[in-house]
């Protein structure tokens, strides 16, 4: 009782850690007009323990307890439709759910008017309390069942009726975890959501309770296949104790209908095998390899298949032997193809060492896919599919559709999406991405002059393929977020709602999404959706826009601002910006050519400036600073307005999230949760703002027509205080500090302060907001006072909050902000700020601005 009454007084509801996702099955408000209209039991029709009509009659009684506390009486029939229990349901009104082909054997007169159904289809009719939830096979019958509790979690209980099937048959996630930590990239390679909850310390954890919880969410969004391993794999997953454990994370899929699939080394019959040669063509090498996938099919016999990454970024591949990709290819095809398994091989193919921007104009490697994969398209298998990132370079904020979907028109493709927000924020910044993904969708590539919408064309429609779909690069771990930010699942969902039926709106799928993760609460809903739906567009503007790349830095982490390392290295994603021009020309008439490989309308397109949509210029052409945009405005005076237009955006959004504290739905753990990381975006978009803008006007010298950039008339640089034990020390890169300086303490032991009187500032309430820098290595600790107050003290603790990829640098990665609210200043009072460092962070601060409110500086 006095929890409760404690509950109620902080207007939170019970705590929640967001390991259910959006399947907590939460009480739902019109609970008691739903009453009247719900079944009493669950039929399920020869369910199985273990696989998926069993699954879906569980998550029926529990999702419907959970929805509404009515508990559900489960009467399992058997092939025949009787019952096979002593108990079955009396009377009253049913939900039966099964395969078509058990309800043909039990009810042959009403499956008789069934609708048609293929791989995977459901159809789900309700009717005055009683359901039918048929599957075309068992876990298609799960999906139904998802289906209809989707539909009553947000309330939502009147008839329907439902024929549905996926728009193609490959809807897999990959996972890039290692089986070891360590290396450059941790436990699993870009995861911002813990270590790997498959694999530790070289070996398949012991507990796969999560591998199960995920296979979960993902069949409840019709996802229907994990890769559970790194494209860049390790060979020694082969090893007949991986495989074992390989199948104990298999067993935990299979109630869901999820297959598991493995990523290989290309190199495994030499590095693990011990044969002299890998080359593809050898006929030792395709008998190792069908050895290994016998060794993997007897362990687990509904496997899906497998991922290939081979011949890029220094992954081995058939080009090692001057054998063609598709040579690679066959080899894994021929060992799947008496197991019925498919392989996904990547496109992701380029080389990353010989690209040279200086002494080549037309090097380029956008070009990398279609020079590799042209001509190849009479030669694969057909259980082989392509799988090909969706743009040309890397997962990057704006890209236009790969070409390559245009040139394979016999060989299945699958389209690369990313999950985890790699070059996107890293789950530190909201980005929702599915209206990116639609646009990519629904480009229509104009293949023979024909409609060819990038959706059709994966899907298999378009050129009459069997095979074809979807790969997201998920990359969930062992946080109880799973994603390591509670907002960012809503990608997740809609990547499967999506991958299902791409004609879902994203603006549709995420209300549903924000209804079963937090509740239905009307404003709940609106306000979540406004925020999601503004954050691609805003974090576009205050990173890098019209088609620059997202200007992260790519030499580290693919996280904070850092233009420069774009260009000079062959790592290929050059912007070309000099003193008075920028962009990549891709053009035929005079460029890399990569415009040409596109089909004549797209190319045409493409090709000339005028008809090239300014938010992709940049990708195609390289034009002066002072190029006049569509817009009416210069290509420069658009970077410093996008820029400070997107960061405003941003600083939006930690209002928005406090107006729903204490509304259904939103619990004390995640409000924070989620409202550190906001404030924590705001902060860091102001750090993007003047970072892009400061290079370019540095580059450019460009002023600002607006007269923003350079001048911030309410910071007060840390390096212009009294300092005692700080020293100012000059920043790298320099546009990554206000000012291009910070202040470090002078030693790793010295506790310093800077001070200043605060002369100009008028007596009043202000916001005061502390830029400084949190780095990897130490938790220094910072004080504010104003006067003999102290108005805050604070951790650089980030590492340990922050998934995003850890920096050791006083850079644009670890810079970040602090804001302190409705801080009452006198006149002339002394601003303090005491560092004390720890371990390698020397407390480092770069400014502090004083806001009058209403005011961002
Ligand atoms: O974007 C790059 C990533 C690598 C990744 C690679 C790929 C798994 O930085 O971490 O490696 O793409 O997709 O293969």
């Amino acid at each position: 009782m006095r929890s409760l009454l404690l509950l109620a007084a902080t207007g939170f509801a019970a705590a929640e850690d967001g390991l259910a996702g959006w399947l907590r099955y939460a009480r739902v408000d019109n609970d008691r007009s739903c009453l009247a209209r719900l079944p009493s039991s669950i039929v399920t029709l020869n369910a199985t323990q273990g696989l998926p009509v069993h699954t879906a009659g569980q998550e029926l009684a529990q999702g419907i307890q959970g929805f509404f506390g009515k508990k559900l009486s489960i009467d399992e029939r058997d092939e025949r439709g009787r019952p096979k229990n002593n108990r079955p349901a009396k009377g009253g009104k049913a939900v039966t759910v099964g395969t078509v082909a058990a309800y043909r054997a039990s009810h042959p007169r009403e499956a008789a008017r069934l609708p048609e159904l293929g791989d995977d289809g459901f159809y789900l009719s309700v009717s005055r309390g009683s359901a039918l939830i048929l599957g075309q096979n068992e876990r298609g019958a799960l999906y139904g069942a998802f289906r209809w509790l989707a539909l009553l979690g947000q309330g939502n209980c009147s008839d329907v009726t439902l024929a549905s099937t996926p728009d193609a048959s490959i809807r897999w996630v990959n996972q890039w975890d290692n089986l070891q930590d360590g290396g450059t990239h941790g436990s699993v390679e870009r995861g911002y959501g813990g270590d790997s909850i498959f694999f530790w310390d070289g070996e398949v954890r012991p507990d796969q309770t999560r591998a199960g919880q995920y296979a979960r969410l993902l069949a409840s969004i019709g996802l229907n296949a994990v890769v559970v391993n790194n494209v860049n794999a390790d060979p020694r997953t082969l090893t007949p104790e991986l495989m074992d454990g390989l199948a104990r994370i298999a067993d935990q899929f299979r109630p869901y209908g999820v297959q598991l699939a493995l990523a290989l080394n290309f190199a495994s019959p030499q590095t693990l095998g011990g044969l002299p040669t890998f080359d593809p063509l050898e006929p030792s090498v395709q008998a190792w390899w069908d050895e290994a996938t016998n060794e993997l099919y007897r362990r687990i016999p509904d496997m899906a298949g497998y991922l290939v990454k081979a011949n890029s970024e220094g992954q081995p591949g058939p080009m090692t032997y001057n054998r063609t990709l598709a040579d690679g290819a066959n080899m894994f095809a021929r060992s799947l193809k008496p197991h019925g398994g498919i392989i996904l091989f990547r496109a992701f193919v380029y080389n990353h060492q010989t690209l040279n921007q200086t002494l080549d104009w037309k090097a380029d490697r956008a070009r990398a896919a279609v020079d590799y994969f042209d001509g190849l398209d009479d030669d694969f298998l057909d259980n082989v599919v392509v799988q090909i990132k969706y743009g040309p370079i890397d997962f990057q904020v704006r890209e236009p559709v790969s070409p390559l979907f245009a040139h394979l028109v016999k060989t299945a493709t699958a389209i690369e999406l990313q999950i985890t927000q790699e070059y996107l924020g890293q789950q530190a910044h909201l980005v929702y991405l599915a209206p990116m993904w639609k646009e990519l969708l629904d480009f229509d590539l104009r293949v023979d002059g024909r409609e060819s919408r990038t959706r059709d064309i994966i899907s298999g429609k378009r050129f009459g393929r069997r095979l074809g779909g979807y790969a997201g690069v998920v990359n969930v771990g062992t946080n109880t977020t799973w994603l390591g930010s509670h907002l960012a699942m809503s990608n997740l969902y809609a990547y499967g709602r999506l991958a299902w039926d791409p004609d879902v709106t994203s603006e549709g799928v995420l209300r549903e999404w924000i209804a079963l993760t937090f509740s239905d609460d009307r404003r709940v809903v609106d306000v979540i959706t406004h925020m999601s739906m503004v954050s691609w567009p805003a974090y576009e503007n205050y990173t890098g826009n019209l088609g620059v790349q997202t200007l992260t830095d790519i030499l580290l982490g693919h996280y904070g601002p850092n233009p420069a390392s774009q260009d000079g290295n062959p790592w290929g994603q050059w912007t070309r910006a000099d003193g008075d021009s920028i962009g990549m020309d891709r053009t035929v008439w005079n460029g890399t050519g990569f415009a040409g490989q596109y089909p004549p309308e797209v190319a045409a397109r493409y090709e000339r400036i005028e008809t090239t949509p300014d938010n992709l210029l940049l990708w195609f052409h390289h034009v002066p600073y002072t190029h006049v945009l569509k817009s009416g405005k210069t290509v420069i005076q658009h970077f410093y307005d996008a820029h400070y237009a997107g960061a405003a955006v941003a600083q939006t959004l930690p209002a928005l999230w406090k107006s729903l504290r204490g509304r259904r739905g939103i619990d004390r753990e995640r409000y924070e949760h989620v409202l550190f990381r906001l404030e924590y975006q705001a902060g860091h978009a102001l750090v993007w703002r003047d970072s892009i803008n400061n290079f370019y006007f540095n580059k450019s010298s460009i002023p600002d027509e607006l007269g923003r950039v350079g001048r911030h008339p309410y910071r007060i640089e840390a390096e212009a205080m009294t300092l005692d034990g700080y020293v100012p020390y000059a920043v790298s890169p320099f546009e990554a500090a206000s000012g291009t300086r910070c202040i470090v303490t002078r030693t790793n032991s010295t506790r310093a302060t800077a001070s200043t009187v605060l002369r100009n500032v008028k007596t009043g309430v202000y916001d005061v907001a502390v830029n400084y820098y949190d780095m990897a290595h130490g938790n220094s600790t910072w004080e504010l006072y104003v006067g003999s107050q102290r108005i805050g003290r604070w951790k650089g603790d980030h590492e340990y909050i922050l998934g995003k990829a850890p920096s050791p640098y006083i850079d644009g990665q670890t810079a970040t902000r602090i804001t302190f609210r409705d801080v009452r200043i006198r006149k002339g009072d002394v601003l303090k700020v005491v560092g004390t460092p720890d371990g390698e962070e020397p407390a480092p601060v770069d400014y502090v601005s004083i806001l009058p409110k209403g005011i961002v500086d």
